[in-house]
């Protein structure tokens, strides 16, 4: 079994800072689990254009608001506690943060835990298998 808490990562380089976001990297693909999960918050004010097209997420959202644009279709959501979007077709989006927002997020296959996104706002392909 593995029990890990959010203050043991804080500080760590499994605290990861991108632009406009800091991602915990609670479960890595070290942990063999299959998927990694992350606690993240995105800043208010912001906007994060991302794709990831070599991993499915899911984000859960426990705190804040925002909006999630599907840029390929332009359909728009709103983004509060208790909503969840999953990306299970290398979706292109952008999140707009109105608050600060903490999301849950579970990508398969796992984060190693380092990761930063790439210029398309995505993470490169896992390079081992899990
Ligand atoms: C919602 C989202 O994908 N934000 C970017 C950071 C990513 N979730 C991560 O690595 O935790």
């Amino acid at each position: 079994m593995i029990v890990r808490t959010l203050k043991e990562i804080l500080n760590t380089e499994r605290e990861v800072k991108g632009k406009t976001w800091v991602s915990r990297r609670l479960l890595v693909k070290k942990d063999q689990l299959g998927f990694s999960l992350h606690d993240t918050v995105i800043r208010a004010g912001t906007e994060t254009v991302m794709w990831y097209q070599h991993h499915v997420e899911a984000v859960y959202c426990i705190e804040g608001r925002g909006r999630l644009l599907e840029r390929d279709n332009g359909q728009s959501h709103v983004i509060e506690p208790g909503t969840v979007y999953a990306l299970n077709q290398r979706d292109r989006h952008v999140l707009y943060a109105e608050t600060d927002l903490r999301l849950v997020c579970v990508f398969n296959p796992a984060l190693s835990g380092d990761e930063q996104h790439d210029d398309q706002g995505g993470y490169a392909p896992s390079a081992d298998p899990e």
